[in-house]
């Protein structure tokens, strides 16, 4: 039996599977909002950050792990379980002291993890990847390398506010005697993976890349860049590693307190990202997942590691080996739910047969589909701008709406130079088919909706398993199927359309971006 643990923002969810059976022997998780209210963390962060500021507790994070084994030990025999992995919400760090190597090793099973970890933190909180604070960090670290596109080339992304150095950065500068005192930076994945393993475990590639510090060329913590974040910042690191290496043997405190097997191992954890690439059965270049929710967010596999020239997008490592894309639209249901309102109309104006009423315009009337300040492209309007070449109606600015949103994802992931072959859709809106079908037709390729909605926590009991010696591709086919008759093919007798319309897109963003300079 493998584990699979997700400490995400707003829960810890864990996955068992059998990879012999291919049965999923467990699937439980705890809400930090609900189940834990003494953190007053409703979202799963505290509330009232000043000046972007976004930190969550880690102790909380330790409690909901203890509730978590108590839970599962109910309803599996976790002294059956081989391997654990894991992953974490990315970028966000925990900062602790010289005492918690020794602390972590000798944890006494009778009490709980948060008590006696609670005097190892340097910093009471961990800023997370919802922070925003770092602006005035991000600009210096590029100023330090030359520039952002140096940063960029170097790290896979740009300096940008939520990742881990900036946020590492502001801590050196804000309160250095802290700093000082800090011994070790995890980040939430390693974190957990090291609580775990009863000594620290390193950072994963995977997740490594989502700091601004890892260098994708030797995959090591680059020089520059950690000089150019904090002093002294690579001895507070371990080397970086292979999630699919384990790490060490489960502590004991886990063994006598919730029946693990001695034996079981932890390997290093990755990002929710890379996990859920893996749980997502995405992890060979061709498969996309586009993922449809108050934000869209585009992800997929890459044999090498190209970087966006633009800058938006993110380079992260693949568990499986390679790259991984990201890229994040601010832009998602935020611009759906404003135009539905706007129209007064419900979620039905998007389905398949209103959609394929206008099929003779697909293409023809262009929107730049941002209601609020968009990051891919940088936009700071807030209306979205329309080149209509038909009387503009309510269904047609549906489809023009939709249409932007998917021509605005081919345009900003073009530099990946990945043929799309087949994208998995998930979030709330990707079971509404009338959208599934027009990003099948813009991208001009299948779309697919799986099963599973805990990707993360899969992955991770995937790559549990992988490193037990399991076969991956086999493992996918096995775990990550398609909900039945949740296939739509394109339409292929509107590729030129879209081809059309996705350089009239392009020329579009250039013509607002120039006039508004
Ligand atoms: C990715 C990102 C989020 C977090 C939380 O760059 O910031 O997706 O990983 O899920």
């Amino acid at each position: 039996m493998f584990l699979g643990l997700d400490s995400s923002t707003q829960s810890l969810s864990a996955v068992i599977i059998d990879s012999l059976t291919g049965e999923l022997i467990a699937d439980e998780s705890v809400n930090f909002g609900k189940e834990l209210p003494e953190y007053q963390s409703p979202s799963g962060f505290i509330c009232g950050g000043q000046n972007g500021e976004v930190h969550a507790s880690p102790l909380m994070w330790l409690d909901a792990l203890d509730l978590l084994f108590a839970k599962l030990s109910g309803v599996a025999d976790l002294s059956m379980v081989q391997v654990i992995a894991g992953s974490g919400q990315q970028h966000g760090s925990v900062y602790l002291d010289e005492k918690f190597d020794a602390s972590v090793g000798h944890l006494d099973h009778k009490r709980s993890l948060s008590s006696q970890l609670s005097g190892s933190f340097t910093r009471l909180t961990s800023p997370i990847w919802m922070d925003t604070s770092t602006g005035e960090e991000c600009a210096e670290i590029a100023s330090a390398m030359g520039s952002d596109s140096e940063v960029c080339a170097r790290s896979g992304s740009v300096a940008i506010e939520r990742f881990t150095g900036p946020q590492i950065r502001r801590f050196f500068k804000n309160d250095p005697e802290r700093y000082d005192a800090t011994k070790r930076i995890h980040l939430v994945s390693s974190f957990i993976a090291s609580v775990l393993a009863g000594k620290s475990v390193p950072i994963d590639f995977g997740d490594g890349a989502g700091m601004n510090l890892l260098n994708l060329k030797d995959l090591a913590w680059d020089a520059d860049l950690l000089e150019a974040t904090a002093p002294d910042l690579g001895k507070r690191l371990l080397p970086a590693a292979t999630c699919l290496t384990p790490a060490g043997t489960i502590s004991s405190y886990f063994s006598n307190k919730y029946g693990f097997s001695s034996s079981c191992e932890i390997c290093p954890f990755t990002g929710d990202n890379p996990a859920s690439l893996v749980g997502m059965g995405a992890t060979t270049p061709g498969q996309v997942v586009i993922s449809l929710g108050t934000s869209d967010t585009f992800f997929a596999a890459m044999p090498d590691a190209k970087t966006d020239p633009k800058g938006y997008g993110h380079v992260f490592g693949n568990p499986a080996g390679g790259f991984m894309s990201l890229i994040c639209f601010r832009n998602g249901s935020l611009a759906r739910e404003a135009l539905r309102d706007e129209l007064k109309v419900d979620w039905a104006a998007f389905e398949q047969e209103p959609l394929a009423m206008t099929k003779k315009s697909a293409g023809k009337n262009l929107t730049l589909p941002f209601y609020g300040a968009e990051i891919t492209p940088r936009f700071d309007f807030i209306e979205p701008v329309t080149r209509f070449s038909e009387d503009v109606t309510p269904d047609l600015r549906i489809r023009s709406l939709l249409e932007g949103q998917f021509l605005n994802m081919r345009l900003q992931s073009a530099w990946m130079g990945v043929r799309t072959e087949r994208i998995l859709l998930t979030g709330g809106a990707s079971k509404n088919n009338g959208i599934a079908q027009l990003v099948a037709n813009v991208f001009q390729a299948p779309v697919e909706r799986l099963e599973i909605a805990n990707s993360a926590a899969l992955g991770a009991a995937l790559i549990a398993a992988t490193a037990a010696g399991n076969d991956l591709s086999k493992l996918q086919a096995l775990y990550c199927r398609s909900a039945a008759d949740s296939r739509l093919e394109p339409d292929a007798s509107l590729a030129g359309n879209y081809s059309t319309a996705l350089v009239e897109f392009e020329r579009l963003i250039e013509e607002v971006t120039t006039n508004s300079q």
